[in-house]
């Protein structure tokens, strides 16, 4: 994730390890705390904020993931200034609504890279001498994205684009 500009912080809220860094990066803002249920955002916001103890809640050990503890949004003061929103954790991720393929490839930067494919409406699946499908091989696009990217292309060709034809 860094390589297309995202910070990330690696966090314990056992050993709090990271949560300074993290603490300092969302001062004086308002934040808003998103992801699957169970990743731990009402544990970690428990120690940025203490004007409410956010209830926390196991995980399922079957479906390994969270039980939806969190079910409201609320807007909380944080210690060190400026505010956070812990949200109800997703199951799902739904896609953004692209009208087309240029739109979804905007929405990974990282594909933005100098050297051009043969094609230039290219959208990186099955054109030959593709500069992006390139990169993916030498390792400079993560596999894991560049298949995301497949799975959204598919499913936005299959359901979404024919509408706006
Ligand atoms: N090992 C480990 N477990 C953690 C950490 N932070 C939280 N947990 C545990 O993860 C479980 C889920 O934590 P929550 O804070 O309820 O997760 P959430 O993201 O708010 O979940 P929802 O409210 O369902 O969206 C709890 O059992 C926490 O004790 C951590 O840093 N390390
Ligand atoms: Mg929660
Ligand atoms: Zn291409």
């Amino acid at each position: 994730m860094e390589t297309i500009d995202i910070p990330v912080f690696y966090i314990s809220t056992l050993t709090e390890a990271g949560i300074e860094d993290l603490t300092a990066f969302i001062k004086d803002k308002i934040t808003a705390f998103g992801g699957p249920s169970g990743v731990g955002k009402s544990s970690i916001l428990n120690l940025l904020q203490d004007s409410r103890e956010l209830k926390t809640g196991e995980t399922s050990k079957r479906l390994r993931a969270g039980k939806h503890t969190t079910r409201d949004s609320r807007l909380l003061p944080l210690a060190a200034g400026g505010f956070v929103i812990d949200t109800p954790g997703f199951s799902s991720v739904d896609l953004p609504p692209t009208e087309n393929p240029q739109e979804l490839i905007e929405l990974f930067p990282e594909f933005n890279i100098d050297k051009g494919c043969k094609f230039n409406n290219c959208v990186h699946i099955n054109e030959p001498q593709c500069a992006i499908k390139e990169a993916v091989e030498d390792g400079k696009i993560s596999k894991e994205r560049y298949d995301f990217y497949k799975r959204c292309y598919e499913k936005s060709k299959n359901e979404i684009w024919n509408r706006y034809k």
